[in-house]
């Protein structure tokens, strides 16, 4: 058996600067709020904190389009600023992970600004720039946030390709150039003692040989760029040489954000033997409940039947077992409030469900990571309209999908934007019931939840009976019983649409986790071994064979 590395015990905290506490009262996080609250992410009891990206940018995409990868965005502080976090995070024991998006640059990077000077400008091949085929774009890729892959830039009549938004524009990783900047950038970050890297979109990267067209969806106007690009022919030629190049210089951990994988694929991202990646985000279980129109995609609001779900990460938890390495997660910054969407947010249930979800997740095979604000069971942020919302993914899809294609009615869409859309994630930190829950003394960047009064940070750490502490029992067990490392998994019942149960199998002991995924209370006997001892449960006491709404249970026992 290999040996267990740190980043297989460790449970991984998102935060989102901008939304997470604000020191100055310019109404956005920044990195001495963080700083402030390391005392309280040590309490919970987290090994890692991830941080979204903190990097100089014209906030198009907030952050993910970066215009300078060596400063910090003033928003956010100073690289003194980070070097001091960066020292009273370890000096805490908490690890800092940042993210690395290379995918793509801000159009305002010095160099995509010397990209578009001229056709034969030397940063010209740093980006991908095609002639107009018949004065249209070059092939008929849509972007992820919909509308066209491709912009036409005035200056030299070519177009360059971005697969997120026109401010976005894409590198080119086939040129060795674009490589080498991006490794050494990289190297720059580990000397300054960083602890590793999220990358976005990693499974991106290369892109097929000579960017053929896709199929184009009923009612659509482009092909989906994600089944065009993902996986590209050399992305694991580009992820091995990077670990040689700099991944290898320091015991970090790296997670590639690997949207359009599959288990074959994974497998090889993520494959034990290190020639990659630690472990890579896969998408499936939160594609689940996408609208079966593509043309749609997450556009929806339809719930998830629990048989689809408990197969999906069955299957995840089944192959990768020995070969690869899962990461956890039920959301992050691009999903909505997972207590709204596979728990109940209702005042009856929120912290029952928040517990339970919880629960099921932290004891599977993987790492684990809680977003901000999922320790309180924070929930989708209803209280915001039209005038409210930030974010471009949300934006674009009312001037694509509503304005321009009529696929939507704008009430349609704010039906679903209020089940699934990025900002539900994205409202402040909730701290307290004064104004603006503590997040800030000024006027906040994205409005708050209107719920903050009651479920905030204050509220929780007062209340022995919290999600806060369950979420602190779990990464405890995690931490003090190795078969939650290791354990082998295994499915009960998996046509049962109510109940969640399965088993962590090692050699001399084995876990059994048992989860109501409904309202109801409803009976379920399992042939569970005799000396089973109940380590936690979301209820105060435990009647056998019968499961009350939302019930979650992980029993310990000795074969
Ligand atoms: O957010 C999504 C759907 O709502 C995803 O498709 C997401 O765009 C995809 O997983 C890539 O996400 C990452 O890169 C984007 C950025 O906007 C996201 O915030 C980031 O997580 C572009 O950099």
């Amino acid at each position: 058996a290999t040996q267990t590395k740190w980043w297989q015990k460790a449970v991984v905290y998102q935060i989102y600067p901008r939304s997470f506490q604000d020191s100055t009262g310019n109404g956005i996080g920044d990195l001495k709020g963080i700083e402030s609250r390391l005392d309280y992410l040590k309490q919970l009891g987290v090994d890692v904190l991830w941080l979204n990206p903190i990097y100089q940018s014209p906030n198009h995409d907030n952050g993910y389009d970066i215009s300078d990868y060596e400063a910090i965005n003033p928003e956010f502080g100073t690289m003194a600023d980070f070097q001091s976090l960066l020292k009273d995070a370890h000096d805490h024991g908490l690890k800092i992970v940042m993210d690395l998006v290379v995918n793509h640059t801000s159009n305002e990077h010095s160099w995509f600004i010397e990209s578009r000077s001229s056709k034969d400008n030397p940063k010209r091949d740093y980006y991908i720039w095609r002639d107009p085929v018949d004065g249209q774009a070059p092939n008929n890729w849509g972007s992820f946030f919909s509308g066209p892959a491709w912009q036409l830039d005035e200056a030299t009549g070519q177009y360059y390709l971005h697969l997120f938004v026109t401010e976005q524009p894409d590198l080119n990783w086939a040129n060795p150039a674009v490589r080498d900047e991006v490794y050494q950038m990289m190297n720059r970050w580990i000397d300054l003692g960083i602890d590793g890297f999220r990358m976005d979109v990693i499974s991106l990267i290369s892109k097929p040989s000579g960017l053929p067209n896709g199929p184009v969806p009923a009612g659509a106007h482009y092909s989906n760029v994600n089944q065009a690009v993902a996986n590209g022919p050399h992305v694991h030629e580009y992820l091995q040489e990077m670990r040689n190049q700099v991944l290898n210089r320091a015991d970090l951990m790296t997670v590639g954000e690997a949207s359009g994988v599959d288990i074959t694929n994974a497998k090889e991202y993520a494959n034990l033997n290190g020639q990659e990646l630690n472990m890579v985000f896969q998408f499936e279980h939160v594609e689940l409940d996408f609208n079966p129109d593509p043309a749609l995609g997450k556009w929806d609001n339809r719930p998830l039947p629990l048989v689809k779900l408990k197969a999906n990460l069955s299957k995840w938890q089944d192959q990768l077992y020995g070969r690869a390495w899962n990461s956890l997660f039920w959301m992050n910054h691009d999903q909505p409030r997972v207590v709204s969407r596979f728990g109940n947010d209702s005042p009856a249930y929120r912290v029952r469900s928040a517990k339970m979800l919880a629960t099921v997740l932290h004891m599977l095979q993987g790492t684990p990571y809680i977003y901000q604000g999922e320790e309180l069971g924070m929930t989708n942020a209803e209280n915001l309209g039209w005038d409210d919302f930030d974010d471009i993914e949300i934006l674009n899809a009312r001037k694509f999908l509503v304005d321009l294609d009529h696929l939507l009615t704008a009430d349609q869409l704010l039906d679903y934007v209020h089940y699934k859309g990025r900002d539900n994630a994205r409202t402040p930190m909730q701290w307290s019931a004064s104004a603006n829950a503590g997040f800030t003394t000024g006027t906040p960047w994205l409005k708050l939840n209107a719920n903050y009064s009651e479920i905030n940070v204050d509220q929780a750490l007062g209340d022995p009976d919290s999600v806060f502490y369950h979420y602190q029992k779990l990464i405890k067990l995690r931490h003090d019983l190795p078969i939650v490392t290791t354990g082998r998994y295994h499915l009960l019942d998996p046509d049962d649409n109510q109940v969640y149960a399965y088993q962590r199998i090692g050699s001399h002991e084995g876990l059994f986790v048992v989860a109501n995924f409904t309202a109801e209370t409803v009976e379920r006997y399992y042939d569970c071994p005799n000396k089973s001892d109940l380590l936690l449960s979301n209820y105060a006491d435990d009647r056998h064979g019968t499961l009350r709404p939302y019930e979650a249970k992980i029993y310990h026992y000795q074969k």
